[in-house]
Order: structure tokens, then C-alpha cells, then sequence
């Protein structure tokens, strides 16, 4: 730090000219974030310096983190489930298996994860110190939930599956993985951080939330398709009680516990997530999703006209692409300021998130036409 101080405008000055280097979204298909839409903006702003670590300090803005997960909960099948808003997929995951720890009582714990698990679940395994053994995945990029009963043993204490998986979008089958956690007494975890905020809306889908017996946790993030502002994460238990395993004693505050993992948590996300909801309300979440869902098929279609296909048909907003010298075409596609991502076994994968529109994405497939040399 400087030993003195440089005047306001030139601080903001340099911020500027440094936030130049970013991208910006609008050639972006490989981000699962997006623009947070105008209301979560202004609230944002509104509630910058409120803290949900001390909760008694900012009790209106308590009442919204309270609000917002009994509007998530009622979105995801269960209107009593309880939770807080996270910092994010990863801090839910987290908390979620901690707290089947905590519950289990065993040694040497191991979960069963799909092999198509988001890489938090192996800081999990490092922070948890639980084995994470993952299982294999059918030809359309589902877990196998023969290959997940088989990974079993006495020292397991719960199940993953995902509802809209990072790399190819499509949902595990959750009521299988809901009657093997059943019958095995176990509990099981719903990784919905993408697709929280994509699948209630679609026009048909299959059960995969709190409304399936069995399932005991879902993480799904406001701040992927529910437009908020980063930091907005969520996670819902059905049992207050798995909940209550992750709390700790705060004696000098002004709450007596914290469930949390962080300590000093933003309100200022809670407030945009709130403002999101109420705003759009169900049916304006539908329009954003059926537009996503739109503009993904018409990125099918239009590179399927020029012979490149998906590996598995897209179930939401994320598409998978089969080409050729992907890693020359990519360099490509990178100079004319586009920017995709790959999946493990060597798609193009794209994200089609609100801030895309379809002349952008006409522009894309004419690149990826070019650059393909179709
Ligand atoms: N679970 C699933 C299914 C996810 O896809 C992700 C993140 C997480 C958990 C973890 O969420 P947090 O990153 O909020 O902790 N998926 C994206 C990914 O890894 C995150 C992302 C977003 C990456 C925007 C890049 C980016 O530009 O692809």
C-alpha cells in the first residue's frame, strides 16, 4: 500500500482500465454466470453493507434470506424445507455432505458420487477427509445407479446424484438413486446448482427434487440461472435437523448459532435473489428459460445443418458438440473473440445463458461453420 492515498477519480480511473481486460458476456458460451438481471443489480447495491453473520443487527434483511428459501423451497417440492443462501454450488455441497457426516456417527465414511460430479465434491473429499468414489455414467452422461448400488458398503453414508450436470446438462435419475438411498438407510444429496433454476420451468421433466421421497438436501445457486448476483448460492434440507448438525455457538453475537460456513455472509445477494423472484415470479422464469431453451436448438439445428452433431441431445440450456480438431477449431473460434469449453471426453460444450441472443449465436455458427471448414 501507497503512503498516501490518489484522488477518487483516478481510483476509479484505474478500475476502469482494468475492468477493460474483461471479456464481458457477450461473446461468452462457456460460463454457467450471466449478466445479474437489472433489479438484482439495484437491491444489491441497496443492501451492500448488511451482514447475515449477526443476523440480530439486520433483521429485515434476515427476514428476506428467510423469504427467499421458502420461495426456493416451494419451487423445489417442499414448502418446509429449511436452508440458507451459501456463498455458492460448492460451499452447498459442502455443507450438505458435512452434514450427513455429522449425522452418520461411522469412521472412514465414503459417498457415492456420479463420475459426472462437479470437482467440489473432491474438495469435499479433501476438507471431509470422506472417500469419494464415483460412479460410472450410462452412454447419455447419467449415472448408472447399478454401477452406484454396487459401490456400496457399510461405511457409506449417502448418495449424490445432479440435476443438470456442469459438462453435458442432463439429469441423473433421481427417483432410482432416491429408492436405493431408501433402502440402503441413506442419505441422498440433489447437486441442482444448474439446473435449480432451469428444470421447474421446463416444459416436461422428470422428478428430481424435494417432492421425491428420499431425497434429503438440494443445492441450487441463484447466481447461475436465477440471475442473481455472485455471491447467491442455496441450500435446502428437508429435515431441520440435518441442518442443525452444522451449527456452531456464537456466543457474543447476536444470534447463538450459526449454521453457515462462513461467517460474514452477504445480505447483498439475498436482497438480489429476493428482488429476481419476486420480480419475474414463476411465469417470468418461464419466458427466460424457454428462450434459453430456444436459442440452444437453434444452435443444434443450425451446426447440425453443416454436419456437426451433439453426442447426447440436449435436456436444457447446455450443448455438446462433436468436432474435429476441436482443440484447432477452438483456437479459432478464440480470435474472432469467442470463448467454449470442453468436456472430459473431448466435446465442444456450450452454455446458452440470457445474456446470448440469436444473432450473436447466428454469428457463432457462422464462425463455427468457418472454422469447422464446413
Ligand atoms: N455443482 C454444479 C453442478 C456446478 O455446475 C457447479 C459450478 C458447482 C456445483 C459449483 O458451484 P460454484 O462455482 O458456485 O461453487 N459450475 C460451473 C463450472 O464449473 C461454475 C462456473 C461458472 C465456471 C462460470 C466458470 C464460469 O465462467 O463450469
Amino acid at each position: 500500500m501507497m503512503e498516501d492515498g490518489i484522488c477518487f477519480e483516478d481510483v476509479l480511473a484505474e478500475l476502469e482500465e482494468l475492468k477493460r481486460r474483461d471479456l464481458g458476456y457477450t461473446r461468452i458460451l462457456s460460463s454457467m454466470c450471466t449478466h445479474p438481471h437489472p433489479i438484482a443489480k439495484i437491491a444489491h447495491n441497496l443492501f451492500l453493507e448488511a451482514n447475515l453473520g449477526d443476523p440480530g443487527l439486520f433483521p429485515g434483511t434476515k427476514a428476506i434470506e428467510e423469504e427467499v428459501i421458502s420461495m426456493i423451497a416451494a419451487l423445489l417440492g417442499d414448502r418446509d424445507a429449511t436452508g440458507y443462501i451459501t456463498t455458492g454450488g460448492t460451499e452447498s455441497n459442502i455443507q450438505a455432505i458435512r452434514a450427513f457426516r455429522n449425522a452418520s456417527g461411522k469412521d472412514g465414511e465414503n459417498i457415492v458420487v456420479p463420475a459426472s460430479a462437479h470437482f467440489s465434491f473432491d474438495k469435499i473429499g479433501d476438507l471431509l477427509r470422506v472417500e469419494v468414489r464415483k460412479a460410472p455414467l450410462d452412454g447419455e452422461f447419467r449415472v448408472d445407479p447399478a454401477a452406484v448400488e454396487d459401490l456400496i458398503d457399510d461405511r457409506t453414508i449417502g448418495l449424490v446424484g445432479i440435476a443438470g450436470t456442469t459438462e453435458y446438462g442432463q439429469i441423473d435419475p433421481i427417483e432410482d438413486l432416491a429408492k436405493i438411498a431408501l433402502e440402503n438407510d441413506l442419505f441422498l444429496h440433489v447437486d441442482a446448482a444448474f439446473g435449480g433454476f432451469v428444470i421447474p420451468f421446463l416444459d416436461s421433466h422428470p422428478p428430481f427434487d424435494l417432492s421425491v421421497d428420499g431425497v434429503s438436501s438440494i443445492t441450487i445457486d441463484p447466481h447461475k440461472m436465477g440471475m442473481s448476483t455472485i455471491p447467491a448460492g442455496g441450500i435446502l434440507f428437508k429435515d431441520k435437523r440435518l441442518l442443525e448438525l452444522l451449527s456452531t455457538p456464537t456466543p457474543y453475537l447476536t444470534s447463538k448459532a450459526q449454521f453457515s460456513l462462513t461467517g460474514t455472509r452477504s445480505g447483498a445477494a439475498a436482497a438480489a435473489t429476493y428482488a429476481v423472484l419476486r420480480y419475474l415470479g414463476f411465469k417470468g422464469f418461464k419466458r427466460v428459460v424457454d428462450r434459453c431453451i430456444r436459442m440452444t436448438k437453434m444452435l443444434k439445428d443450425g451446426a447440425s445443418s453443416f454436419g456437426v452433431v451433439p453426442p447426447v441431445e440436449p435436456v436444457m440450456n447446455v450443448l455438446t458438440l462433436e468436432v474435429k480438431d476441436l482443440r484447432q477449431v477452438i483456437r479459432e473460434l478464440e480470435r474472432s473473440g469467442w470463448r467454449v469449453s470442453v468436456t472430459r471426453e473431448g466435446f465442444m460444450r456450450l452454455v446458452i445463458m440470457p445474456h446470448l441472443t440469436e444473432p450473436i449465436l447466428q454469428e457463432f455458427l457462422d464462425d463455427l461453420k468457418d472454422a469447422t471448414g464446413n
